[in-house]
């Protein structure tokens, strides 16, 4: 393809021409200019023991939600526009908490695993890291994520870091569930497990073992090394697929039963009230999901040409199939490209070349997954369940670009 040497003029966009990706046009015998930092010497290995991102990345942080944020009861989401590819650095991980970090001592640290076992066992971290482990890529996504149900309490200023960044991915390193629990020996009649955290909340959820025995970690680790405070240091259930409460942080218990415990999380809280006034219970499966991150809501406008569209698929119930993609509000629909490896509750990246021409356009995603299942649309979604539920939104969200290449988003 030869690519014509010349800027983006006025007259182009207004005729609505194709405009390639370009770059100012130099002369044949253009120099560098020669920088400070090419002419002295560079800092010192000793100055990093431990790696920073560069000073000039400072604005790329995770935020606080809420204004000002709960103290006591606190969530800080993701900068999900500013990443690339699938996995979120250790240190950009979005964090949800009832109750603070604690900073718990790995060695005074102890799981309880007893209720309906043959031998209630005390693990040390030192006997958990002595089981043989595994890794695996998963996304977390906390279940009130898009907090898009009520119209009136969206603000139309809001990023994908405010309505998706309660989500997160990384490869977690740890022992499978079933071979600590096999070593504690499972009783016939137990059919329910009770987790529970160290942390001041003592955060406590009542899982369906046979839902989870073949893919519940207990994990240590996160990207290579061991996991951070805010993520469950130094032991953490992870239940790859459903909602993020479920795995619980800074673990210390699991109890076996035959029945759930009905503990406070998923009796006064996370549960979906519907519209005929019933709630549904343990609704455990993030269902498949995908937002457009590039573009997406931000203060500096889009220039017009060509730029890629990517975004993040996901499905708590498997593989992502296929996302497509609108750039007219849902008129028409193109495939996006999937960019491998495509792994089961694991988010996937999607991307789509395409040229902007200066006019309104509305960007819109929508992903399938391995069981069929399609992204609803915000409307479909509230008429299945109401607009009272807090937890669990899926649907499709629009952001809406205006002549002058602002991005936001819109209902
Ligand atoms: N012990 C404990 N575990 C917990 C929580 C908590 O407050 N305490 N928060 C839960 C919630 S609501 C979510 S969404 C995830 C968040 O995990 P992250 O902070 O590592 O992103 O942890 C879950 N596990
Ligand atoms: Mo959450």
């Amino acid at each position: 393809m030869k690519i014509p040497k010349r800027g983006i003029g006025r007259r182009g966009l207004l005729a609505g021409a194709v405009l390639p990706v370009t770059a100012p046009p130099v002369a044949e015998n253009a120099e560098l200019a020669t920088p400070p930092w090419t002419r002295s010497q560079g800092a010192s290995v000793l100055e990093s023991p431990y790696g920073r991102p560069s000073p000039f990345e400072g604005r790329v942080i995770r935020r606080p939600r809420g204004n000002p944020p709960v103290p006591t009861a606190a969530s800080a989401n993701t900068p999900l526009q500013d990443l690339h590819g699938i996995i979120v650095p250790n240190g950009l991980h979005y964090i949800r908490d009832h109750a603070g970090t604690p900073t718990i001592d790995p060695d005074q640290h102890r799981l309880l695993v007893h209720g309906e076992v043959e031998r209630p066992l005390l693990f040390s971290m030192d006997d958990i890291t002595r089981f043989p482990s595994v890794s695996r890529i998963h996304f977390l996504e906390c279940s009130g994520n898009t907090p898009l149900w009520q119209a009136e309490q969206v603000n139309p200023r809001w990023t994908v870091q405010d309505t998706h960044g309660l989500l997160s991915c990384a490869e977690w390193t740890g022992v499978p569930l079933a071979t600590v629990l096999a070593e504690a020996g499972v009783k016939p009649g137990a059919t329910w497990m009770l987790a529970e955290g160290a942390d001041g909340a003592a955060m406590t959820r009542s899982i369906p073992l046979a839902a989870v025995m073949d893919r519940a970690i207990l994990a240590y680790a996160q990207n290579g090394e061991r996991m951070r405070p805010e993520q469950g240091y130094p032991l953490r259930l992870f239940l790859p697929g459903f909602e993020g409460n479920t795995s619980v942080k800074w673990l210390r218990r699991l109890k076996l039963a035959d029945a759930p415990f009905e503990t406070r999380e998923e009796t006064s809280k996370y549960t979906g009230l519907l519209p005929d006034g019933s709630a549904r219970q343990f609704v455990f499966i993030m269902e498949v999901k995908s937002v457009i991150t590039h573009p997406s809501p931000s203060p500096t406008a889009l220039r017009p040409g060509f730029r890629e569209i990517s975004g993040l698929a996901w499905s708590g119930n498997g593989r992502i199939t296929g996302v497509e993609v609108s750039t007219d509000g849902g008129g028409t629909w193109q495939s996006a490209v999937l960019q491998t490896p495509v792994l089961p509750q694991c988010l996937t990246r999607f991307r789509l070349p395409w040229t902007w021409s200066g006019g309104p356009a509305r960007l819109l995603s929508r992903a399938t997954d391995d069981t069929g299942a399609v992204q609803p649309t915000r409307d479909a979604l509230i008429a299945a369940r109401g607009t009272n539920s807090d937890y669990h939104f899926n649907g499709i969200v629009k952001w809406q670009v205006d002549a002058s290449g602002q991005v936001q988003l819109a209902l």
